[in-house]
């Protein structure tokens, strides 16, 4: 078969994972708690538990992880036989400032990030790093409630500017908070919890709560994003989107503008981030709904002033909104909060996620149409049960079918479509903690962990079909 290399000569192909759903040593090296460390484990369909603090007897996946914090050197050895030319991961904040609120960084907690990344290095593999992955030092939350706290905007700052100082010879592509865009309409307290050290009360106007620790978290950002550029001109600093494309489900015009008007909550969140400012279909919202937040001029000034310079985002499956009950046929009145139903279509995961690779075709253009800026897909994947045979042997085909339909489909929109797609680290490139329900078992990896939902296991590594199958495209710059 003839190979035709079809993608950018430069093309960042890696592995993605986050600092609490692998490194474990929760409380080592100095390191603080974190909002991570609080959440217990639960199980497919069933959310984790926040609890007030450790609570003994309690199972906390992300406590030991998948101890990449000790098995690093061993791992990025993988990592390179793999043949990855960057890998993904967040540095923890609590290691650096386990309170949140010192001034003086935990040295211990600096080194061994010099070290994972001195390690990458010379492995040949480039370092992609998040600041904020799900993982708010727990004091935060306790002592100023989190991002409905403004002064939670200065202690991210201080955070973020000792490591882009430190690191700054070291890692060149960042992304600031993580998924920014999950906690959007403040339904899930687990991600209010894991994007903003947020526990919302019986009397908050949650949509209202969660508008304000946005802003704030969207000024932090902005805020880091100026100073990263004045502390080296060469870094490349992004946001991080969950893109979950909503479809109209039906060609009724209700449906369209239905979808219209809840992808808006999606570009909130980046039209702030790389537009600079405030869209005026949030504006008209909150005059709406009566919301008070809280901004000043000079928070204005600063949206625009750090505005990012390439799009990070997650794809894994899409929705679609309906405006019409399908049993009853009447009209859903909370338009445009219509129903999120399911696309017949399209098969969906054991997770019930959609598994819809044309979907990231679609998200590649609408995103690049929307902002012509560089696109980074920072997560793609397939979360699965894996079997291994008795011979050690694990053939994931379903992950392999999965991951070459996504890559078939931003080849199109590179090549067709015109979209600067700089870079793709799947998802959970080694197996790791599940983040919403804290499962080891629904894994993504291509380098599977011997360790299971209940954190028994011997941590053991060994490699996947998916694995000798991701080194050919990496090595062929792209699909036979
Ligand atoms: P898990 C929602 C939709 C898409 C991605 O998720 C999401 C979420 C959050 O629930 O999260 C990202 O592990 C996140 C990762 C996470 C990964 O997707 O719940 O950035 O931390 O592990 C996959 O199957």
């Amino acid at each position: 078969m003839s190979l035709i290399k079809k993608f950018p000569e430069e093309f960042l192909w890696g592995g993605a994972v986050a600092a609490h759903q692998i490194e474990g040593a929760f409380n080592e090296g100095g390191r603080g708690l974190s909002c991570a460390d609080v959440l217990t484990a639960g199980s497919n369909g069933v959310e984790r538990e926040i609890t007030d603090g450790i609570i003994q007897g309690k199972y906390y996946p992300n406590h030991e992880a998948i101890d990449f914090y000790h098995r690093y050197k061993e791992d990025i050895k993988l990592f390179r036989e793999l043949g990855l030319k960057t890998f993904r991961t967040s540095i923890s904040w609590s290691r650096i400032f386990p309170n949140g609120d010192e001034k003086i960084p935990n040295e211990k907690g600096l080194i061994f990030y010099d070290e994972l990344f001195d390690e990458l290095l010379l492995n040949g593999i480039e370092p992609v790093i998040t600041l904020s992955h799900f993982e708010i030092p727990y004091h935060l939350y306790t002592e100023y409630g989190g991002f409905r706290n403004k002064k939670m905007i200065d202690f991210f700052v201080n955070y973020a500017e000792v490591v882009l100082k430190r690191y700054k010879n070291k890692v060149k592509y960042w992304m600031t908070f993580n998924e920014i865009n999950n906690q959007a309409d403040g339904q899930s307290s687990l991600h209010v919890w894991t994007n903003s050290a947020i526990r919302l009360k019986d009397d908050d106007i949650k949509e209202e709560v969660v508008f304000q620790a946005s802003l704030n978290e969207l000024i932090a950002s902005a805020k880091v994003v100026k100073l990263a550029h004045e502390i080296n001109p060469n870094f490349q600093i992004g946001c991080m989107m969950a893109y979950v494309p909503v479809y109209a489900y039906s060609c009724n015009p209700t449906d369209a503008m239905a979808a219209i008007k809840v992808m808006e909550r999606r570009y909130f969140y980046s039209d702030i981030h790389v537009r600079g400012h405030i869209p005026k279909y949030t504006l008209n919202y909150w005059h709406k709904k009566h919301y008070h937040i809280d901004y000043s001029v000079d928070e204005l000034k600063i949206l625009t002033e750090g505005t990012v310079d390439f799009i990070g985002f997650s794809y894994y499956m899409s929705s679609s909104e309906t405006t019409v009950d399908e049993l009853s046929g009447q009209p859903i009145p909370d338009f445009p909060h219509a129903k999120i139903t399911s696309n017949p279509y399209i098969k969906t995961s054991d997770w019930g996620w959609q598994i819809d690779p044309v979907g990231l075709r679609y998200v590649l253009n609408m995103v690049y149409e929307r902002y012509e800026k560089p696109i980074f897909i920072v997560e793609n994947g397939f979360g699965a049960y894996d079997k291994i045979e008795n011979d050690g042997s694990i053939h994931d085909q379903y992950r392999i079918d999965y991951l070459r339909a996504h890559i078939e489909q931003m080849e199109k929109a590179i090549n067709e479509d015109g979209v600067d797609l700089i870079g793709y680290t799947p998802w959970g490139i080694i197996d790791l903690v599940r983040f919403g329900s804290g499962e080891m078992e629904k894994r993504y990896g291509m380098i599977y962990v011997d360790k299971d939902n209940q954190g028994r296991g011997s941590l053991k590594r060994s490699k996947k079909d998916s694995f000798s199958w991701y080194h050919d495209v990496i090595e062929n710059n792209g699909l036979e």
